[in-house]
């Protein structure tokens, strides 16, 4: 990865193409915003919100015992989230149960994505409307901070410092099903299934390519600092992938932490734990944007599957994706097998 003084000014260019015009009409207005530009290095798709923050996020000061999360959207990176910081304070169930996950491991760039400007507040709950890149340089160290940047545009100092990085991806036909019922919820999306699945295949979604950032960390894979984690792989071996994690994290834990903080970590427990779920704030954003209050599609700990794709996807759907997968991974050292189920359990 270039070091700080290579890398390139951030450049940025209006995404005025019809179907992004047509997605960000498709939203309601004081949700969160659908993607304004194309960021270069990097050509990652962001809200045109962004613009103002991205020298402040590439400038933030990084230490080397921060510990970061980082994933393209859906994920799994709460999943993660939850299960790093657990690792990384010798399984403190209580205070992870007592403080929101926002405060414990606040999202980086939250700010720059929102429609909102950022609120002053002595209310420690409401981390998402407050300057989140203050609220992250200001936590004391170790700290546990969350992105879903693509490489070239987290902070410089990420590759002097070298933290660590906890990165998990998972099948972008799930990811995608999982970012269309988040954009009905946080976007206040109400355009179609079919345009919102063009919108990710086409790169128009915010963070969007998928395949590039994912790409991206693999390729930093062999590096000391980085693990890779898959969402199928939690789900198909989650005591397997906790070890993994503390190994790479240098903590032991014990065979009984290890099977208490799968009990934690598991859907369902996730579902109702309420520093996670992000409850208070759904149903306030259902109220505020009338939305249906019973949909159980609204939420944030939703399904929770591996391969729900197929009850969400048509056949020419599915063709779509394996075929753009196909030539994104074309002329790369991946395969798609490689990257979501690596067998390294
Ligand atoms: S975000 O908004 O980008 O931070 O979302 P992210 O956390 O990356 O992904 C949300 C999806 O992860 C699922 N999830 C889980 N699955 C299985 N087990 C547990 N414990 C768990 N916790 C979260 C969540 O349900 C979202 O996936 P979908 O497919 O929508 O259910």
């Amino acid at each position: 990865m270039p070091v700080a003084r290579r890398m390139p000014p951030i450049k940025v260019e209006p995404l005025n193409d019809n179907l992004s015009e047509k997605l960000r009409n498709s939203c309601k207005p004081g949700l969160m915003p659908m993607g304004g530009v194309k960021v270069y290095p990097s050509e990652c798709v962001m809200p045109t919100e962004y613009v103002p923050y991205a020298e402040r996020l590439r400038h933030f000061t990084v230490r080397p015992d921060d510990v970061w999360v980082i994933s393209y959207p859906k994920c799994g990176t709460t999943w993660t989230q939850e299960m790093v910081w657990l690792i990384g304070n010798d399984c403190d169930f209580a205070l992870a149960k007592n403080r929101l996950l926002l405060q414990r491991f606040p999202f980086l760039e939250a700010v720059s994505i929102i429609s909102q400007e950022p609120e002053e507040s002595e209310d420690d709950d409401n981390v998402l409307c407050a300057d989140t890149i203050t609220f992250a340089d200001e936590l004391p160290s170790p700290r546990y901070i969350k992105s879903h940047l693509p490489t070239r545009l987290l902070p410089q100092e990420i590759w002097i410092k070298k933290p660590k990085i906890i990165y998990v991806t998972r099948d972008p036909k799930d990811a995608a099903v999982s970012y269309y019922h988040h954009h009905r919820l946080w976007n206040g999306y109400t355009g179609s299934y079919e345009t919102f699945m063009e919108g990710f295949l086409e790169d128009k979604l915010v963070y969007s390519p998928f395949w590039e950032h994912v790409i991206e960390y693999k390729k930093l894979e062999n590096e000391p600092h980085v693990l890779i984690n898959s969402y199928e792989e939690m789900k198909q071996d989650l005591p397997g992938v906790i070890r993994r994690t503390a190994q790479f994290m240098g903590k032991d834990l014990s065979d009984e932490q290890v099977s208490e903080l799968a009990h934690h970590l598991s859907f369902k427990e996730m579902k109702v734990n309420s520093a996670i779920n992000g409850e208070e704030f759904i149903k306030e954003v259902k109220e505020k944007h009338e939305m249906p209050i019973e949909d159980p599609e609204l939420t944030f700990i939703r399904k929770g599957e591996v391969g729900g794709w197929r009850k969400e996807m048509s056949e020419k759907l599915v063709e779509k994706f394996e075929q753009w997968t196909e030539e994104k991974l074309s002329g790369t050292d991946f395969t798609e097998k490689d990257i979501i189920w690596p067998n390294k359990i």
